[in-house]
C-alpha cells in the first residue's frame, strides 16, 4: 500500500481547454470515447489515471499510441513525445453491471448512474483524476433509456442520444451521468438577477408523490444562498436524481446532484420528522456546494474540509434559519460529541486537514465534516459577523474558478479582518479534542476564572501546543438573573486567568455558551448550580447542557455503583411544568444521555465502562423518572397530539418529539400499552416508528412488526427502518440473535448499502449488544464486513469504525474485539480501504 503525503503535492504540468466524452451505454460493455485538449503549463510528463479499464485505442492528435502502454492504474506519456498543445484521445470499455463497489459508472435498479468523488472517474476513462485539474465538459450520451442526463446545460436531445455542455471548468470528481426510466417533478426558480432556472427532481415512476418536499427544499436553498451569501445559481437547469444504491448520502455533481433515495423521497406515511429535516439539510448542503466545492474546489484531497467543513457550516446555518436555531445547535453538538469526539479520542483520530492517507475515501469523516464546520464557527465568533461576511466575499471574489487550500482560506480572513491567524490554524492541522479545565476563585466581589487547556496525544502527534479557544460565557446570579451577558474570552495560552469585578454575590458561570469551541469541559459544579442554569440560563444550549450534565453525572454515579440521578429527576419536574412553551427543548432535556456517551464519559474520566451495567442503570433511571413524573408525562403525552393533517414543519416536529419522549418514559411503566395504541392509530411514520421502537424495547413487538412488514413490504426505504429499529432497539440479550435471524431473510438485500447499514449498523449502534461480553456482537459484525468487503470496500471500510473504541473496554472484551478484527485483517484480498482502517484501529 502506498501512503500519500500532503508535502508531495506538485502542480499538474498541463491545463485542459476542453474535455469531450461520448458514452455508448450497455450494461456489460459500455464504450467511452474521450478527447482532452491539453496545454502545457509546466515541465513534466503526461500522467493519467485509470482503473479497471479495457483500453481499446489511444492517440495524441489523432496519431495512434499502443494501448499496451497503459499500465495498471497509470498511463505515462513522456514529455519528449508531446507538443505544447495537443489532443489526447482514448476509447475504453467498462462493465457497469459488474460494478458492485458503486464507484465510477454503475447500475442501480436498471438505471445507469455515476459516483466519481473522490477518485471514481478513473474507473470511467483515462484522465488526470485530481481535483486541481479543471475543464469544461461536453458529453454525448447514447442509450435506449428514455432519460439521459449529464452536467451543465442541455445542448440537444433526441431519442437515443443527448448532448450536454458544462461551461464551468470542473474537476473530474464532479462529473456525473444518469440514464434511466425516470420521471421528474419540475418547477422553476428565478434568480436574483432574474434568470429562470428549470428544476427537476427525477425519481422512478410511482415515486413522484414523494418527491415534493425535496423540490421545496431545493427552492428554499437557492433563495437562502442568495440572501445569506449573495450566491446565485449559474446554469439553466438544476437536476436532482434519486438512486437506491448509493454509498453515501448524496453528491454535488455540477448541475446534476445524485442522491441516495432516502434523502429525496418522503411522505407522511413513510418518512419521519427526522427524515424530513435531513432531506432539507442535505438538499441544501449539496446545493450550497455549487459555490463552496464546485466554483471553488480543493487543490488536493488533503484539503477536503475546505469544501466540506464550510458546506456543513452553511447547511447548519440554513437549517437554523428554516427551523429553530437553538434546537439545531443542540442537535449539532450531540452529533459532534457522539461521532467526532469519539473519533478524536481513539486510534482513528486525525486533524480536519490530514497530512497523509492511504485511501482518501476513509477520510470522509466526522472530523473533516463536523469538526471542519465547528472550526469555521469559531472563526466567525472571533472575527464577528461583519468580518465573516467580508472574508467570505473576498473568498468568492479572489478564488472563483480555482482549486484552493486551507492556507488560501485562512488568508482571506487575515486580509479581510487584519487578524493574525497563525495560531488559529492549529485547529486545522492538529488532531484531538482539547480538554478545558476551569478553576474559580471568589473574593470580595471579584470572580477569577482560571482556565487550563490540554490535549492528549493522538496517532503521529505526541505534542499538542495550546490553541486559540473562544470561550463564550455569561454569569447568572443566585436569584437567576443574568449579571453578565454573553462575553467571548479568547484563550491562547495553556493556562490563563480572567477577572470579573464588582459582583454583588457569587454568580454561577454559564460556560461555553452556544458551544463556542469543540472542547470538553472539566469543572467543579454543584448539582444545585446546574439546576439553576437549567432553570434560568439565557442561552438555550447552555441550559440544555446543564441539564444534560446533571443527568450524565447521575448516570455515571449509578453505573459505577453509587446513588445518582435524584437532582436530575427533581429538575425534570420544573422543566415539565413549562414544557408546553418549548416542546422541542423539553424533549431534548428529557432524553437521557445515550449508553455510548456514558461509556465515553466514563473512559474520559479514567474508568472502564461496563456496557451491561450502563444499560441496566440507565433503564433504572428512566423508570425512576417515569415513576416520579408519571402524571405530568401522561398529561403531556395527550396534550402534544398534533391534530389535523401531518405537516413536516418544525412546530409539529417539536410537539411529536416531546410526545415520543414522554411515551418512551411511560412505556417503562405501562409495558407498551400506550405505544401499542399509538402504533395502531398513528397516520404518520414519526409516531409509528417511535411507537414501534418502544414496543421493541418492551419486548411486545410481534404483532406490530408483522403488521408493519405486511404494509410496507414493497417500500425499500421503509423496510430499512424495520430492519434498523429491531437491531438497534432490541434488548441487548436478544439483539444479536435477532440480527442474525434478520440477516437470514430473503429480503436482507445486503449488497444494497442502505439495507446493510440498517441492520449491521443498527446492531453496532446498540451499545450493550455490540459490546456483548461473549464477543457475539463483534463476531457477527466482522462476519458481515468480511462478506461485504469484496463487493463494496467503501461501505465496509466506513463501518469498521464501529470498532474504534475497542481499547476502552475490559480485557475480556478487548481480546474478543481483537480476535474479530484479526480475522478481518487476515482476510485474503482484503481491500485497501478496509486494510487501512483495520491497521489503524489495531495500531
Ligand atoms: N461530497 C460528497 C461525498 C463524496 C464521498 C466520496 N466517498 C457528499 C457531500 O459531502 O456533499
Ligand atoms: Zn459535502
Amino acid at each position: 500500500t502506498v501512503t500519500q503525503y500532503l508535502a508531495d503535492w506538485r502542480p499538474y504540468p498541463f491545463q485542459i481547454a476542453e474535455t469531450r466524452l461520448e458514452f455508448d451505454l450497455a450494461p456489460r460493455a459500455t464504450r467511452v470515447r474521450s478527447q482532452i485538449d491539453f496545454r502545457r503549463k509546466h515541465a513534466g510528463d503526461l500522467v493519467l489515471d485509470g482503473a479497471g479499464l479495457k483500453t481499446l485505442a489511444l492517440a495524441i492528435d489523432g496519431r495512434p499510441l499502443d494501448p499496451q502502454r497503459a499500465e495498471a492504474g497509470r498511463l505515462v506519456i513522456p514529455a519528449a513525445e508531446l507538443p505544447d498543445a495537443f489532443t489526447f484521445s482514448a476509447e475504453v470499455e467498462i462493465d457497469p453491471e459488474a460494478n458492485t463497489a458503486l464507484e465510477g459508472l454503475y447500475l442501480s435498479g436498471g438505471m445507469f448512474c455515476t459516483q466519481c468523488e473522490a477518485e471514481g472517474f478513473r474507473h470511467i476513462t483515462w484522465y488526470p483524476d485530481r481535483p486541481d485539474v479543471m475543464a469544461p465538459f461536453r458529453v454525448t450520451v447514447r442509450s435506449d433509456k428514455p432519460v439521459l442526463l449529464s452536467n451543465g446545460n442541455p445542448v440537444s436531445s433526441a431519442p437515443g442520444q443527448a448532448v450536454w455542455h458544462d461551461p464551468w471548468p470542473k474537476p473530474a470528481y464532479l462529473f456525473a451521468l444518469v440514464a434511466g426510466d425516470l420521471v421528474a417533478i419540475s418547477d422553476s426558480f428565478t434568480t436574483m438577477a432574474g434568470r429562470a432556472v428549470a428544476l427537476n427532481v427525477w425519481v422512478r415512476p410511482g415515486d413522484q408523490d414523494r418527491a415534493g418536499y425535496a423540490m421545496e427544499s431545493l427552492i428554499r436553498s437557492m433563495k437562502w444562498d442568495e440572501e445569506a451569501y449573495g450566491r446565485e445559481y449559474d446554469l439553466d437547469v438544476f437536476n436532482i436524481v434519486a438512486v437506491d444504491d448509493f454509498n453515501m448520502g448524496a453528491m454535488e455533481n455540477k448541475g446534476l446532484n445524485i442522491f441516495n433515495s432516502k434523502l429525496v423521497l418522503a411522505s407522511a406515511e413513510t418518512a419521519t420528522d427526522g427524515d424530513y429535516e435531513r432531506i432539507e439539510g442535505v438538499i441544501g448542503h449539496e446545493y450550497f456546494h455549487n459555490w463552496t466545492g464546485n466554483r471553488i474546489t480543493c487543490r488536493d484531497w488533503f484539503q477536503l474540509c475546505l469544501k466540506e467543513g464550510l458546506t456543513v457550516f452553511r447547511d447548519q446555518q440554513f437549517t437554523s434559519d428554516m427551523r429553530s436555531a437553538a434546537v439545531k445547535r443542540i442537535h449539532d453538538v450531540q452529533t459532534l460529541r457522539a461521532r467526532q469526539f469519539r473519533e478524536d479520542a481513539g486510534p482513528l483520530a486525525h486533524p480536519p486537514r490530514p497530512d497523509n492517507y492511504q485511501e482518501i475515501n476513509n477520510f470522509y469523516t466526522a472530523t473533516v465534516y463536523e469538526k471542519g464546520a465547528e472550526v469555521i464557527g469559531m472563526l466567525k465568533r472571533l472575527v464577528g459577523d461583519d468580518g465573516y461576511r467580508r472574508a467570505l466575499d473576498l473568498y468568492f471574489d479572489r478564488h472563483d474558478g480555482q482549486a484552493c487550500t486551507i492556507e488560501d482560506w485562512i488568508k482571506v480572513f487575515e486580509d479581510a479582518t487584519g487578524r493574525d491567524l497563525t495560531q488559529f490554524k492549529r485547529w486545522y492541522t492538529d488532531a484531538g479534542t482539547p480538554r478545558l479545565t476551569l478553576a474559580e476563585n471568589w473574593r470580595d466581589g471579584r470572580l477569577t476564572l482560571t482556565f487550563r487547556q490540554e490535549t492528549a496525544p493522538t496517532p503521529g502527534q505526541p505534542e499538542k501546543p495550546p490553541r486559540v479557544i473562544p470561550i463564550a460565557l455569561g454569569l447568572i446570579g443566585p436569584n437567576g438573573d443574568e449579571v453578565l451577558p454573553t462575553t467571548v474570552l479568547e484563550m491562547t495560552e495553556a493556562e490563563q486567568s480572567f477577572r470579573f469585578d464588582g459582583l454583588g454575590a457569587r454568580p454561577v458561570v454559564s460556560l461555553l455558551r452556544g458551544f463556542s469551541a469543540p472542547v470538553t469541559v472539566a469543572r467543579e459544579i454543584a448539582a444545585d448550580e446546574q439546576a439553576l442554569l437549567l432553570a434560568h440560563d439565557t442561552d438555550a444550549y447552555a441550559r440544555w447542557q446543564a441539564g444534560h450534565d446533571l443527568a450524565l453525572d447521575g448516570l455515571i454515579a449509578r453505573a459505577t455503583g453509587a446513588e445518582g440521578g435524584a437532582a436530575f429527576s427533581r429538575a425534570i419536574g420544573g422543566l415539565l411544568d413549562d414544557a408546553e412553551t418549548g416542546p422541542a427543548f423539553a424533549a431534548l432535556c428529557l432524553a437521557l444521555p445515550g449508553e455510548e456517551e456514558i461509556a465515553t464519559t466514563i473512559a474520559a474520566r479514567g474508568g472502564i465502562p461496563d456496557p451491561d451495567a450502563i444499560h441496566a442503570r440507565r433503564e433504572a433511571l428512566a423508570r425512576d423518572i417515569a415513576r416520579a413524573h408519571e402524571p405530568a408525562l401522561a398529561r403531556l403525552y395527550e396534550v402534544m397530539q398534533t391534530p389535523g393533517p401531518y405537516r413536516p414543519d418544525a412546530e409539529g416536529a417539536a410537539r411529536r418529539s416531546l410526545r415520543l419522549a414522554c411515551l418512551g418514559l411511560l412505556s417503562r411503566l405501562d409495558d407498551g400499552t400506550r405505544a401499542e395504541a399509538l402504533f395502531g392509530a398513528a397516520s404518520n411514520m414519526t409516531e409509528r416508528q417511535g411507537a414501534l421502537e418502544c414496543l421493541i424495547a418492551a419486548g411486545r413487538d410481534e404483532a406490530a412488526l408483522a403488521g408493519f412488514a405486511r404494509e410496507f413490504s414493497g417500500n425499500r426505504l421503509v423496510m430499512d427502518k424495520w430492519f434498523m429499529v429491531q437491531a438497534l432497539r432490541a434488548a441487548p440479550e436478544r439483539a444479536v440473535a435477532r440480527a442474525r435471524e434478520l440477516a437470514g431473510r430473503p429480503d436482507f438485500d445486503w449488497m444494497n448499502p442502505n439495507r446493510f447499514r440498517a441492520l449491521i449498523g443498527g446492531l453496532t449502534a446498540n451499545h450493550a449488544a455490540f459490546h456483548a461480553a461473549d464477543g457475539s456482537g463483534y463476531a457477527f459484525t466482522v462476519d458481515w464486513l468480511m462478506r461485504l468487503d469484496p463487493v463494496n470496500p467503501q461501505t465496509t471500510a466506513r463501518m469498521c469504525s464501529a470498532f474504534e473504541t475497542w481499547t476502552r473496554y475490559d480485557a475480556g472484551r478487548q481480546a474478543r474485539a481483537r480476535a474479530a478484527l484479526g480475522r478481518l485483517a487476515a482476510m485474503k484480498g482484503l481491500s485497501r480501504n478496509s486494510a487501512e482502517m483495520v491497521t489503524r484501529i489495531l495500531a
